[in-house]
């Protein structure tokens, strides 16, 4: 092996020991989102911290759960309205935020990492159908609201 292919090898190894921002150093929270037929049960407001979020999904229908950042300037009360309209403008919530997926009795495998901070506050919806021309679930009530504390 190159002397090179060797020094780069154990930089690649060695560099997240050197570097202490890639250190945790607060506590993982894990938050479960369980999706029902047609309804979420998950904690209204959550730590402030560096969370997983996983969906489990214990509806006889694929659920999603579309997790993202309001703005700050957007209250609970509009974006509770949001919600319960099934639709947030662009302009109400932010650029990050992801979504999970899970089939009927499965729990996602993929987790959603989020650097929560307090005062935030999170949208969860679940736009599916289940057929075409049948209301999204949204409509049936898959929507929350999580704050952050
Ligand atoms: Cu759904």
């Amino acid at each position: 092996m190159q002397t090179g292919i060797v020094a780069a090898l154990i930089l690649t190894l060695v560099l997240p020991i050197l570097r202490p921002e890639l250190q945790q150093t607060t506590p993982l929270h894990h938050v479960d989102i369980v999706a029902t037929d047609y309804a979420y049960v998950a904690p209204s407001s959550v730590p402030a911290g560096m969370t997983a979020f996983r969906l489990v999904n214990r509806g006889t229908h694929p659920h999603e759960v579309q997790l993202f950042r309001f703005k700050p300037d957007v209250s609970a009360r509009t974006a509770r309205a949001y919600l319960v309209a099934g639709n947030v403008p662009d302009s109400a919530a932010d650029e990050s935020g992801g979504v999970l997926i899970a089939f009927p009795g499965v729990t996602a495998h993929e987790e959603l990492l989020v650097s929560l901070v307090r005062g935030e506050r999170y949208a969860l919806m679940c736009q599916f159908r289940d057929a075409p021309g049948k209301p999204q679930h949204t409509a049936l009530g898959m929507v929350a609201l999580l704050e952050v504390r």
